[in-house]
């Protein structure tokens, strides 16, 4: 088989996690990386023996040779590189936040599908251990017809350390960690028709709210909560766990800390470790996120030899992306947003 020779643009705090899981994803390897920052570059590049080195991702791009591109930067620069990919008809990932607008996003999957190349929005938390065992039971109609869902991320983390950047933006929560939430739940439950959203700032030391409490209505009819907080202090942190809980027609499913599923049917109640694996080059408590960007990464690989749709495709981030701009319009201005007219 083929092995496609991917570059990775952005060498900072996240990458390391994405290179690592490159090494382990069969059928593709990182030939070429670039960053603005020289230090960056030379610790990725020393780390990760990868001798083609870029500071500019102009020149990565007309010296060629590659046949994908991972974009591991912050959001400020995702349309512009997103774009360049596109312009040379190379196949794109982009980190999330996929843009700093809708606009933006939709400009981004425009110029991809023009150009006729795919792009995936590396949106991992869908691909957790514990979630695709939430979607399982789901599919295997284990609590037959969902009417109520709640998707729960509370922490008291430290998330500036290795993060700076988070506490110096007028957004943060929900922007940066409610989106993955927000598309947990549409994974889940399915696409949103209208969302309700209010939030608050609890950490005096950061710019942006650190709690928001949404609600969704599904297309389906179903009503979900989504609550993300990085103010609560809890015995045992449970970050990064995201909690689930599905009532259905016929029983109910709770994914409980420390990633014990729960499901209560006709035939009684079953309770299952759903951990995810600690990979080789991980470490707690961060495993669970590091084994889903192994788990995205192999998917991107995969579906882009079979020529066939990611489950995160730019497209199918816009529809969380807008999910993100409504929930911030809502608690702006208190009413309901309606996302039909947002995507249009
Ligand atoms: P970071 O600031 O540590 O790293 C970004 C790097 O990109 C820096 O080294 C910077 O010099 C470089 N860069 C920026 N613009 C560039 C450009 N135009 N050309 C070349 N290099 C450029 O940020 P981070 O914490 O690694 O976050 C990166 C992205 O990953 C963010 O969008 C963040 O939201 C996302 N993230 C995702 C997850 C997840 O689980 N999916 C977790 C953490 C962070
Ligand atoms: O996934 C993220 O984007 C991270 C974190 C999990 C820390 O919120 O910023």
């Amino acid at each position: 088989m083929t092995e496609l020779k991917g570059a990775l643009i952005g060498c900072g705090f996240f990458a390391i996690n994405q290179m690592h899981a490159w090494n382990d994803v069969e059928g593709a390897r990182i030939v070429a990386i670039c960053d603005r920052d020289p230090e960056r570059l030379k610790v990725v590049g020393e780390q990760f023996a990868i001798a083609r080195r870029y500071s500019d991702a102009a020149e990565l791009f007309a010296d060629g040779g590659i046949d994908f591109v991972d974009i591991a930067t912050t959001v400020q620069s995702h349309r512009e590189l997103v774009e360049i990919a596109a312009k040379h008809k190379v196949p794109a990932i982009c980190q999330k936040p996929f843009a700093k607008t809708l606009a933006d996003a939709k400009a981004m999957v425009e110029a991809c599908r023009d150009a006729g190349v795919p792009l995936m929005v590396h949106e991992n938390f869908r691909w957790q251990a514990p979630i695709q065992a939430v979607r399982k039971a789901l599919d295997d109609g284990a609590i037959g017809t969902p009417f109520w869902g709640r998707f729960s991320f509370r922490s008291g983390y430290d998330v500036f350390s290795g993060q700076p950047y988070l506490a110096e933006g007028e957004r943060f929560i929900i922007e940066d960690l409610g989106i993955h939430t927000l598309d947990i739940a549409r994974y889940i439950l399915g696409d949103v028709s209208a969302v309700t959203a209010r939030t608050k700032r609890v950490n005096p030391r950061i710019k942006g709210e650190d709690v928001a409490t949404i609600l969704l209505d599904h297309e389906s009819g179903v009503t979900s909560v989504v609550d993300v907080s990085y103010a609560t202090k809890l015995p045992t942190e449970p970050f990064p766990e995201t909690l689930v809980e599905l009532d259905g027609s016929d029983g109910s499913l709770r994914l409980f800390q420390g990633y014990r599923l729960e499901v209560t049917n006709s035939l009684g109640s079953t309770s299952a470790d759903v951990s995810p694996k600690l990979l080789s080059w991980a470490s707690r408590p961060w495993h669970n996120v590091q084994e889903s960007v192994h788990a995205i990464q192999q998917h991107w690989v995969d579906q882009l030899k079979r020529g066939a749709k990611h489950s995160t495709s730019g497209e199918d981030n816009l529809k969380t992306f807008a999910l993100v701009e409504a929930a911030y319009e809502s608690a702006a201005t208190g009413r309901t947003v309606d996302i039909e007219a947002a995507l249009r």
